[in-house]
């Protein structure tokens, strides 16, 4: 999708799709990471099965994503996600998660919810958060593609929702290898996956506005291991630097003047 057609998409309908992004046999590799991520997980004591978040135990829950591999350290600053984050929302942006869920067959939908909703009270005016998915499958409606209601970054407060806001859901669907971008305003769910034996593995790198709390603290999720092994800019990404919440007062400097702490 050229990147001019790719912002009206997402300027209109809250979501564009970039297929082709991981090659064949990137996206294997990737996914056979997230199955030894998902086993660590384990190991480490974070469940895997959440019962509650999903009606069932057919989702597999992978958090803390970049503690358990260095791939996924890669792909959260990738060059492509991070041109679309910057351009959606501004320079000044965080990682607020990175986490994986596995539609394995048999599993069903969560409750409709948009993810800005989950970290910002209403009304939602702006973007302040975005959701850049990794197709780490062939994703459709019968393997429990994520289900969207399409424009529905233009609601600004949940009485604004439509009564059969359900039945408006349509899912995205996509090859391996493909990047879904998603407003953090939409409205969506995943779905059933009702397929005999396909599964339905995506990552979901969510960033937020500069200002907003991210959804993980990452001093305390993240390992020595990884802190010491990260990049200046994932480290600034993921707010570990001094400066916290400071970049909305330019003003307060003069120009040239770098900021001591
Ligand atoms: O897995 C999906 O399709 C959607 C997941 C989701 O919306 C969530 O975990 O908040």
């Amino acid at each position: 999708m050229e990147w001019s057609d790719a912002k009206a998409q997402l300027a209109e309908q809250g979501y564009c799709i970039f297929p082709g992004v991981l090659d064949a046999a990137t996206t294997d590799q990737v996914r056979a990471k997230l199955w030894a991520a998902a086993e660590e997980s384990e190991r480490r004591g974070a469940a895997t099965r959440n019962v509650g978040l999903d009606p069932n135990r057919h989702n597999v829950r992978v958090f803390n994503l970049l503690d358990l591999d260095p791939v996924f350290r890669e792909l959260i600053v990738h060059p492509l996600a991070l041109e679309v984050v910057e351009h959606l929302l501004g320079p000044s942006y965080l990682v607020s998660n990175f986490t994986a869920n596995i539609a394995l067959p048999g599993s069903g939908s969560m409750k409709l919810h948009s993810d800005q909703s989950i970290v910002v009270p209403e009304p939602w005016v702006q973007p302040w958060s975005l959701n850049i998915i990794w197709c780490l499958n062939d994703v459709h409606l019968k393997n429990g593609a994520t289900l969207f209601i399409p424009g529905s970054h233009k609601v600004r407060q949940r009485s604004e929702l439509p009564a059969d806001a359900e039945a408006q859901l349509v899912p995205f669907e996509a090859p391996a290898g493909s990047v879904i971008v998603m407003d953090g305003r939409v409205w969506h769910t995943s779905g059933a996956n009702v397929t005999e034996d396909e599964e339905r593995a995506l990552l979901f790198g969510y960033y937020s506005a500069g200002f907003l709390r991210p959804q993980m603290n990452w001093n305390a999720a993240l390992s020595p291991e990884t802190i010491a092994d990260l990049s200046p800019t994932l480290r600034t990404l993921l707010g570990l630097e001094a400066a916290a919440n400071i970049a909305l007062a330019t003003p307060l400097l003069n120009e040239g003047e770098p900021l001591r702490l």
